[in-house]
């Protein structure tokens, strides 16, 4: 590990801030001492940087591209610092200095450059890669403003912009003369007959220049600096020539900001906005990008493209960059004069698709007449995928008429031509994989048998993981150092090993250290809690937290059905709980989630009544926390006794804040969705709390549906239901919550609110009596701690690599 000179430290930080910034000590801002201090530290990556490049190259390795329209990194300077192994070191300095050390690590903005699951799934693949010295890096857009900030107003959400870096973060390094050129818009002049040669014919393009910003991405240990390559949409200098040459001083004006516009804005939709134009040009932005950094990297050591696949593998994360198939193709084929089967076969070997869901409205299409506008060639070669691959399937099974429109990439919808991102996806790589055990076998045998049935070989499952050095070094410090002083630090890097704490299951004073750490960081949340949302939680009682995007599916409303159950107990049942509870929420909606949003709306309706309902609220609290993010995630998960995991089953394709809150002690209630199966499977039923229907009774309930059985066999489900219908929880706005209502009692409960009630409840109540028996408690929270190691994202990391990569590691 590395080590810092204090006085070198000094002189560099402060002669950056009076060089840099222009500031003596006394003058500086806040920002500036922090930007400073990054500076400061990032000397002591870029060497390592260098050094891991040069490795890399000598060796020739074999390179991982991770191309993802989003990476929620979260914040950089703490993390950083803990690979480096110079986080102690850094903080004395910097206090000496007079300033304020954690002050100015809390400081730091959220690079908020995703939605949730995904994109935090991608941060810690990288994390991953990096700490285990494996040539993996990531290719993103450099947007100007992230995730939206979220706020509430009198218990509605509102959006605020989110721009994050301010026009500068010390972390982005823009690296001048490695741009890339991306030809779009324009036509094909004539549309027969020229593919599989060079094609001069797609005509009038426009030129947009990427520029790329390199994010270190510092391995644990320090011994491996990857980069995650982020880039900037800009009009390129010819284009600016050539149209303010006409004249048109406005409209070239108006042109230059349209194009400079694609990297300004991640969509804030976890699952899909609908056809929007500028939506497809930034994922073919972000795929045009990487494809000619890939490609330059890979000439830059070999003159023909034989080896291609043998140095270079391709991930798309998820479908939204399935475009890489058609313009590694393009690239190929119209720049380098590859023939059109060795183009395929070098494509189809190098990429590797995940899918992240399996919801249908959830999968992306696209219009074709919106291709043919924005990249008219690339919509040309997918003809011809198309065409060959339904050939093929023809040819194939004769016999079965279905099977070409099933499985086309392009398919008519009533007259209406459309592109189907993830057969685009499937045809052109050599392995489709899903997220956990359940999601792979339900993308086999729901979403796309007919592929499964062509190409077993292709699917595979590698469930998510999540990185240790974030989410317990970084986060809960305390659990950390307790678990060093038990069985050493190899679990960093091998978190397999946290299984050795097992052996002190029995050791009252270990367990009463556990206890100790869980109630610190409960603290340290009820004081956030109070800063953020001025209400007082108390944290002898239970801390129950649900923290996610609000989705239907994820069932935050069943949550709030519960906690209305519990209400009335208390106050119309006279039944006294036997431990106070607080349930916490946190997520944001995406803006135009009408469900989503007024969930959000009930939660707060319900925390306003019962938080001030006196014969209540000694023994129930709500709390909704705004803004939920990476930075407030790292708060949140260590002060967690119950995590909610309630996704209707087969819905959540694996969940990774299932994973953060077993591995930081939190006990799960859940259902058996996604990878808490897995978290079941290796903490014992005695230490999750699993309840609900199974993924196979799930349709037929939907067919079966019938919501007066239901509410007529439970006077507690009639009772919470009639209370969401009322306005006891909107006494204000009469009648805002009837479409909660609605859409369980009339509109089907697609989501299975009513059926899956009464096991929620019952789970509810059991954990709440087992919480009481603080000794058991805390043994079971030490299993989820001890039989997690699961989860790392280093595990994941080593299948993906061995598997499908077949990259190693260089260390
Ligand atoms: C698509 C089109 C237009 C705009 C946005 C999108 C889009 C953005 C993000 C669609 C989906 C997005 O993310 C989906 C997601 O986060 N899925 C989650 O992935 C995690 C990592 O694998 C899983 O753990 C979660 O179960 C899954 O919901």
């Amino acid at each position: 590990m590395a080590t810092i000179d204090p006085s070198r430290f000094r002189s560099t930080l402060l002669s950056i801030v009076r060089y840099g910034f222009g500031r003596t000590m006394e003058q500086a801002t806040k920002v500036d001492i922090f930007n400073s201090v990054c500076f400061a530290v990032r000397e002591h990556i870029i060497d390592r940087k260098i050094e891991t490049e040069k490795r890399y190259a000598d060796n020739d390795v074999k390179r991982m591209h991770y191309i993802s329209m989003e990476f929620l990194t979260g914040p950089l300077l703490a993390n950083n610092l803990i690979n480096l192994g110079i986080y102690d070191e850094c903080r004395t300095i910097v206090n000496d200095i007079g300033l304020d050390f954690d002050d100015l690590i809390e400081f730091e903005p959220d690079p908020a450059l995703g939605n949730g699951g995904l994109g935090r799934l991608a941060a810690c693949f990288l994390d991953s890669l990096a700490s285990m010295g494996m040539p993996g890096f990531g290719y993103g857009i450099n947007y100007d403003y992230g995730l939206f900030h979220q706020s509430i107003i009198g218990g509605y959400q509102h959006e605020r912009p989110d721009f994050w870096y301010n026009k500068s973060s010390p972390w982005l390094m823009r690296m001048s003369g490695e741009k890339a050129m991306v030809p779009v818009f324009g036509r094909i002049e004539d549309s027969e007959d020229m593919v599989g040669e060079y094609n001069p014919m797609w005509v009038e393009w426009k030129l947009i220049v990427g520029r790329p910003h390199d994010i270190a991405v510092v391995g644990y240990g320090g011994k491996t600096v990857n980069r995650l390559r982020l880039f900037s949409a800009w009009a390129s200098e010819d284009f600016d020539i050539q149209i303010f040459n006409e004249g048109d001083y406005y409209r070239a004006l108006e042109d230059k900001i349209r194009f400079e516009n694609i990297s300004k804005i991640l969509y804030p939709s976890d699952s899909r906005d609908s056809g929007k134009e500028l939506r497809l040009v930034q994922e073919y932005f972000l795929v045009a990008c990487a494809v000619h950094d890939i490609v330059s990297i890979y000439l830059n050591q070999h003159d023909s493209f034989d080896m291609f696949h043998e140095k270079v593998a391709i991930q798309l994360n998820d479908t939204h960059p399935a475009l890489t198939v058609a313009e590694l193709m393009r690239v190929l084929i119209d720049l380098h004069f590859v023939e059109w089967d060795d183009a395929w076969q070098i494509t189809t070997r190098t990429l590797g698709y995940t899918n992240h869901t399996l919801m249908p409205e959830a999968l992306e299409t696209w219009p074709m007449h919106i291709f043919k506008k924005v990249i008219p060639r690339h919509l040309q070669i997918i003809q011809e995928i198309d065409r060959r691959f339904m050939s093929m399937i023809k040819e194939k099974y004769p016999d079965d008429p279905e099977k070409p429109r099933r499985m086309s990439i392009v398919i008519d919808n009533n007259g209406e031509k459309n592109i189907r991102m993830a057969h685009l996806a499937i045809v052109g790589s050599h392995s489709v994989n899903g997220v956990a055990a359940i999601h792979s076998e339900l993308v086999k045998t729901r979403l796309v048998p007919d592929f499964y049935d062509l190409w077993p070989e292709k699917f595979n499952n590698k469930t998510n993981g999540v990185t240790p050095r974030r989410w317990i070094l970084r986060a809960n410090p305390l659990l950390a150092q307790l678990v060093c002083d038990t069985i050493g630090d190899g679990w960093i890097l091998d978190l397999g090993r946290l299984r050795e704490l097992e052996a002190h299951c029995k050791e009252t004073a270990f367990l009463e250290r556990l206890l100790m750490i869980k109630r610190k960081n409960k603290v340290r949340l009820a004081s956030i809690i109070k800063e953020t949302t001025y209400i007082e939680v108390d944290p002898e009682s239970i801390f129950d937290i649900h923290a996610k995007r609000l989705h239907e599916y994820k069932r935050q409303l069943l949550n709030a059905m519960n906690i209305i159950h519990i209400y009335f107990q208390i106050r119309d049942d006279n039944i006294i709980p036997s431990v106070p509870r607080t349930f916490i929420f946190g997520g944001k909606a995406a803006p135009g989630y009408f469900m989503a949003k007024l969930v959000i709306r009930f939660i707060h309706g319900l925390a306003e009544i019962i938080n001030k309902d006196s014969k209540a609220n000694e023994w129930l609290k709500v709390v909704f926390i705004p803004d939920y993010r990476v930075s407030l995630a790292e708060k949140m998960i260590p002060g967690a006794d119950v995590s909610e995991q309630i996704s209707t089953a087969g819905m959540e394709a694996s969940g990774t804040g299932n994973m953060k809150f077993a591995m930081n002690g939190a006990i799960t209630i859940g259902t058996l969705d996604g990878a808490n199966i897995e978290i079941a499977g290796e903490v014992g039923e005695e230490n999750i709390y699993i309840f609900g229907h199974k993924v196979d009774e799930i349709e037929s309930l939907r067919r079966e549906h019938d919501a007066d059985r239901f509410l007529n066999s439970s006077p507690a489900l009639k009772r919470v239901m009639d209370a969401v219908r009322s306005d006891i929880f909107c006494p204000d706005e009469p009648g805002i919550f009837k479409p909660l209502y609605d859409s369980i009692v009339h509109g089907g409960d697609y989501y299975c609110h009513m059926a899956d009630f009464q096991s929620y409840t019952d789970a509810h109540s059991r954990l709440a009596n087992d919480y009481m028996d603080r000794h058991n408690w805390a043994v079971k929270s030490l299993l989820n701690i001890a039989r997690t190691g699961k989860f790392s994202s280093d595990r994941t990391i080593k299948e993906y690599a061995e598997e499908i990569w077949k990259i190693k590691s260089q260390i």
